[in-house]
């Protein structure tokens, strides 16, 4: 959509800055080449600016947002594990069944079992569910594969899906999720085959950020140090599952790498909190992954807030520990059970949640971002916190096009 549009009549929650909403009643935004080329109450729109504009839509004053960033999800995948929550629910444990070589390892058969075809049209489907909600920015990690081949099928298919749908895509290589069973016995070897995997995918354009998962049924620290050894010296980004089941000292780890993100983070020590604010990194919380394994013991919100360290918010979306596909009710649910403010949750979804994938172009309604955003039926903000299980989203925009239309 080359022609410039303003789309008027709107309250906008601008989200310019982390101390306020931003809110601007009868605002207007100018929308040029995928652009914000404006962004401010109607009445201050300079004449030189009206002048431009091509094509004009009233919003009838609904309220905008920035469209929603999803900056941890596992989408790509074979199969579900339905079973396995009913054994839970009668007791075993997530640990258990995964020593038990079910848990990952189960998706991990059903993956490679599936075909290019089915893995790309059941993650288009859980992508358009997530959309519909506003997202107009998803993270995807590969770790189902475990093969060099199947991690790029699994990244492929987020490649496909970012250059199909009106969303981007942002991709993360997590082979270091499970030991496949082929390497059974054999965790360092594997950790060699990651890491000479690792510029193989690059070099196909695959890769955008690397992740691990430092857990005492993951990857030890040690061996997630040597995979953020072979992203450093290819220049790539690394982010972390850390601390989610125990305190590994995961994060420390991952900030001394500059991670751009430390996710899940119920055991984070008040010395992985220093750690992080002092590399900058964002703490990704994901409440849906909490509830669904009934986690009972909170991540350290206030020592977070008070050191300064960005919160954001994200679905965690994959088969075992959070498969739900609603990235509103994280933020709900980042309220009830976290005690987030509605501010704090719907910032964690927008501007947090980019920063944590290393964009800075996104997630505010500020001139000269990208013209991300969603229209919804609601009047103010605190309502995208406020009710669950409906979704309000009228309309989606994604580099200043009309997804309705
Ligand atoms: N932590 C999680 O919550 C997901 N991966 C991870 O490292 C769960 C993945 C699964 O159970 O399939
Ligand atoms: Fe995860």
């Amino acid at each position: 959509m080359a022609e410039p549009t303003l789309w008027r009549n709107t309250r906008l929650a601008t989200l310019t800055d982390d101390t306020d909403w931003g809110l601007i009643d009868d605002g207007a935004l100018l929308v040029d080449s995928g652009k914000l080329a404006w962004v401010g109450a109607l009445r201050d729109l300079p004449p030189a600016l009206r002048h431009t504009v091509a094509r004009e839509v009233d919003l009838g004053g609904a309220l905008v947002t920035p469209g929603l960033v999803d900056c941890h999800t596992h989408l790509v995948y074979g199969g579900q594990r339905a079973r396995e929550f009913e054994m839970r629910l009668q007791g075993a444990s997530y640990e258990a069944i995964a020593r038990a070589g079910g848990g990952i390892r189960a998706t991990v058969a059903a993956t490679r079992a599936a075909s290019d075809g089915q893995l790309l049209q059941s993650a288009r489907k859980r992508a358009a569910a997530l959309l519909a909600e506003g997202v107009t920015t998803l993270e995807i990690k590969s770790g189902y594969g475990l093969s060099l081949q199947d991690e790029r099928r699994c990244l492929s298919v987020a490649r496909a899906l970012g250059n199909d749908m009106p969303l981007t895509v942002c991709t993360s290589f997590l082979a270091a999720h499970a030991l496949p069973p082929e390497f059974d016995g054999r965790a360092d070897a594997y950790i060699d085959a990651v890491c000479a995997w690792m510029p193989v995918l690059q070099g196909e354009g695959l890769i955008d950020a690397v992740d691990a998962f430092c857990e005492n049924i993951g990857f030890t620290p040690a061996q997630t140090r040597r995979v953020f050894e072979t992203a450093r010296s290819l220049g790539l980004p690394v982010k972390l599952h850390a601390e989610q089941l125990s305190d590994q000292g995961g994060a420390t780890l991952a900030a001394s790498f500059g991670a751009l993100s430390c996710d899940h983070l119920e055991w984070l020590s008040e010395a992985g909190v220093q750690s992080m604010r002092a590399s900058g990194t964002v703490a990704v919380l994901l409440p849906g992954a909490y509830y669904y394994l009934r986690e009972t013991r909170l991540p350290p919100i206030a020592s977070l807030r008070l050191a300064g360290v960005p919160i954001a918010l994200a679905s965690d979306h994959n088969p075992g520990s959070s498969p739900g596909l609603s990235l509103l009710l994280m933020v709900n649910m980042a309220c009830t059970l976290f005690r987030l403010t509605p501010l704090e949750a719907v910032l964690g979804v927008t501007a947090h949640g980019a920063r944590a994938l290393g964009l800075g172009d996104r997630g505010r309604l500020r001139t000269g971002l990208r013209a991300d955003f969603a229209v919804w039926d609601l009047e103010h903000p605190n309502e995208l916190a406020y009710g669950f299980g409906y979704n309000p989203c009228r309309r989606v925009v994604a580099g200043g096009i009309d997804l309705s239309s």
